[in-house]
């Protein structure tokens, strides 16, 4: 199969090495060295991604907005094959695609210092402003209302009716624990209506293996475009306290390991401030610490609502697996929010200009 792909790219794969790379739930990836040379080839999972050209079509209008006004940012494009499509057709298989495996460049996957999460945070929010005058109109939805905790909320209420009636008995406490926590839809829906909060090019997958890393330690771009769309900026700060502030991922069944980390919160919103200060509207930035809510109820509920529904989204490796991860993220949340007073320091806020 991999010959095949190869051959449609003009490489030549006498003596492929071919490894698995990553930890994505959605998409497959591998690292491939072939003649000397490295590349990342990700097959797309066209049963989220229905239309995988719409991918294509958003990384070559971003691409070539990067490269007409800043020549110097380092974008990694898809390599092109022989018939000048950025996606390879397997039959049976699906679209892959394949990108140069930036030279001395490394991944993080876990979080371990404040300077790295600055730094991704940075690069997000670097990618958002020199992306600012791009029409949002031309990006295409590639995975309709993805973050709109609307639906994700409806999602979950309706698995709470047609759900697996054991699972549903089983899990009545944690359900209840998240059902508890309704104001953060109904802050959402009023953002949706509101004025001050603008849709811009969000990259809606912040998590910290997205950004790569030069040998000096700085962020030196991001990388999966996969689900580039228009958004609010509490999608992509958020995504990113989500799975940076606890030192465990939410595959940790251990609960007692999840804890939040101040100083990678501070980081967070300095890395991203920093770069979208000018951008950002007086209200939005007030919105850093909701931001972090949002996005981990969201992630509690997808869990939760996949596990009701017998793990069709994200499948499950052992049983009540979903559930396992939901339970992580609503822990998650409440020691976020038992550590509001802690991590909004108004004072501190003031000083930096966040208008709090
Ligand atoms: C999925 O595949 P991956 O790990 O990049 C999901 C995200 C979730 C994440 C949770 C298309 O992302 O929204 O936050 O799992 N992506 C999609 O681990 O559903
Ligand atoms: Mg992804």
């Amino acid at each position: 199969m991999v010959k095949r792909i190869f051959k449609a790219y003009g490489l030549q794969s006498d003596s492929v090495d071919i490894r698995p790379f990553g930890s994505g739930l959605i998409n497959r990836t591998w690292k491939i060295t072939a003649a000397n040379k490295e590349y990342i080839l990700q097959r797309i999972n066209q049963s989220i991604f229905k239309n995988p050209n719409d991918i294509a079509e958003n990384i070559r209008l971003i691409a070539n907005i990067l490269k007409l006004e800043y020549p110097q940012y380092k974008f990694v494009a898809p390599v092109t094959s022989l018939d000048g499509s950025e996606m390879v057709y397997e039959e049976g298989q699906g679209f892959f695609r394949l990108f140069p495996f930036v030279p001395n460049s490394f991944t993080v996957d876990v979080v371990e210092t404040p300077e790295q999460a600055f730094e991704a945070a940075t690069q997000f929010g670097r990618f958002t402003r020199l992306l600012r005058n791009a029409d949002i109109n031309k990006l295409n939805v590639t995975i309709p209302s993805f973050h709109d905790l609307s639906l994700r909320h409806t999602q979950f209420l309706t698995a709470l009716e047609n759900g697996n009636r054991e699972r549903i008995k089983q899990s009545a406490q944690l359900i209840q624990t998240l059902l508890g926590y309704n104001d953060i839809v109904t802050e959402y829906e009023r953002i949706k209506l509101s004025t001050q909060f603008k849709l811009r090019v969000t990259h809606h997958d912040t998590k910290i293996s997205n950004v790569l890393f030069g040998e000096d330690g700085k962020g030196l771009c991001v990388i999966d475009l996969d689900t580039i769309m228009p958004g609010y900026f509490i999608s992509d700060v958020g995504d990113m306290m989500r799975t940076y502030l606890s030192p465990v991922s939410e595959e940790e069944r251990d609960v007692e390991k999840i804890v939040i980390r101040e100083n990678i919160y501070h980081a967070i919103v300095q890395g991203y401030y920093n770069e979208m200060k000018d951008e950002l509207t007086e209200t939005e930035k007030k919105y850093f610490f909701y931001a972090a809510k949002f996005m981990i109820y969201m992630q509690a509920i997808r869990f939760l609502t996949d596990h009701l529904n017998d793990d069709i989204y994200y499948g499950a490796k052992y049983e009540g697996h979903n559930l396992v991860r939901a339970t992580n993220q609503a822990v998650l949340l409440q020691r976020l929010v038992q550590k509001e007073s802690v991590l909004v320091d108004h004072k501190m806020l003031a000083k930096e200009g966040l208008g709090l």
